[in-house]
């Protein structure tokens, strides 16, 4: 039989983990457990890439650990991890370091977005940063990396590095194939820009419903319909969007005939959609309870997932050196 092959993905421990996020990468990985060997890391490394509170980090690295397992991220069925407890991920940055041109590193969407947010502190770990995201995903020669559309270009990257690694020193990384989830790119609540922890536009996966309603109510719909009575354009409404991931076809076929034909409102619609994205919630908010009542269980599992993932990365490592003349 031949070996599973593997995937690796990450997520930034930024907060709680919002439906863009689940949509988008967690849903996969999920479903990915039963095919693939699963590395997933809380990528703390890169979150302290922009301005951040040491005295909160800790918490949010616990946060996004309950919710992660509470979405679905099995330590039974996969390897999960906190990335800064296994230093070879910040070592095979610095080796990569070293065969990436500075200039590729300048053009990255991200480094241009996050730098004019953070106009007073543009770190060299802020545009080093896809470079340590090349190295969690080629320190496991992972053969794909499940992602959101906007992680797209950092993919391309990451598969350039291993090309110059690779041509000058030998065969040795993969690269990794980019695996979008079905919410490709979910949008933000305002319907201008994508659902982000930075631009609170966000539902969060365990937020309570009240409060995911209090946030739906006044998010933006078609423009056109500006009373009752005014038909819509499912396919120019956020909200429909947000349908096509949670509402079962029939329903979404009632939702269109009732908004072209103006038979229900925007306020049913978004109804609709809260009694429906409830139903994928509510289990994650009931599991992420349970999971707080047990953070012995989490601790655990996440000693055992760095120990599996530095046996992987330790060996991993020692080879690029040896390739590269270290000692
Ligand atoms: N809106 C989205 N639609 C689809 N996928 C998304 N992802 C993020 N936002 C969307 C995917 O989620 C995974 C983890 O992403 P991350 O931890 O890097 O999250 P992020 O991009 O940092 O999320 P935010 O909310 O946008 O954070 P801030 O605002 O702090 O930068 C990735 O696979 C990503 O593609």
């Amino acid at each position: 039989m031949s070996p599973r092959k593997r995937i690796l993905s990450g997520i930034q421990p930024s907060g709680t983990i919002h439906i863009g996020n689940y949509f988008g990468a967690v849903e996969n990985w999920v479903r990915l457990m039963a095919d693939y060997d699963c590395f997933f890391t809380i990528v703390d490394l890169h979150a302290i890439t922009v301005t951040y509170d040491p005295k909160l980090l800790p918490q949010r690295v616990w946060d996004a650990a309950l919710d992660n397992m509470a979405a679905g991220l099995d330590p039974a069925r996969c390897t999960i991890f906190i990335q800064s407890h296994v230093p070879e991920h910040a070592e095979l940055c610095w080796l990569l370091n070293c065969v990436t041109p500075l200039g590729e590193l300048g053009r990255m969407t991200q480094f241009k977005e996050k730098s004019e947010r953070e106009r007073e502190n543009v770190t060299a770990g802020l545009l080093n940063y896809p470079i340590l995201q090349a190295a969690d995903i080629l320190i496991y020669k992972a053969d794909a990396v499940p992602v959101g559309e906007d992680q797209a270009q950092h993919l391309e990257f990451t598969r350039e590095v291993a090309r110059r690694f690779n041509g000058r020193f030998g065969d040795y990384f993969p690269e990794p194939a980019t695996l979008i989830g079905r919410g490709a790119r979910v949008m933000g609540l305002d319907g201008d820009s994508k659902m982000s922890k930075s631009m609170d536009n966000f539902i969060g996966v365990t937020e309570e419903p009240d409060a995911i309603w209090e946030k739906l109510r006044p998010a933006k719909t078609d423009e056109a319909r500006k009373r009752r009575t005014d038909p819509g354009s499912p396919d120019k409404c956020n909200i429909f969007g947000y349908h096509k991931l949670v509402t079962p076809e029939g329903e979404l076929r009632e939702i269109v005939a009732g908004c072209t034909g103006a038979s229900i409102g925007c306020i049913d619609c978004k109804k609709i959609l809260h009694r429906n994205l409830m139903k994928v919630l509510d289990p994650i908010r009931e599991r992420r309870r349970d999971l707080a009542l047990h953070p012995d269980r989490v601790r655990e599992a996440l000693d055992e997932g760095a120990r599996k993932a530095r046996a992987v990365a330790r060996e991993t490592l020692d080879g690029a050196k040896k390739l590269m003349g270290l000692l």
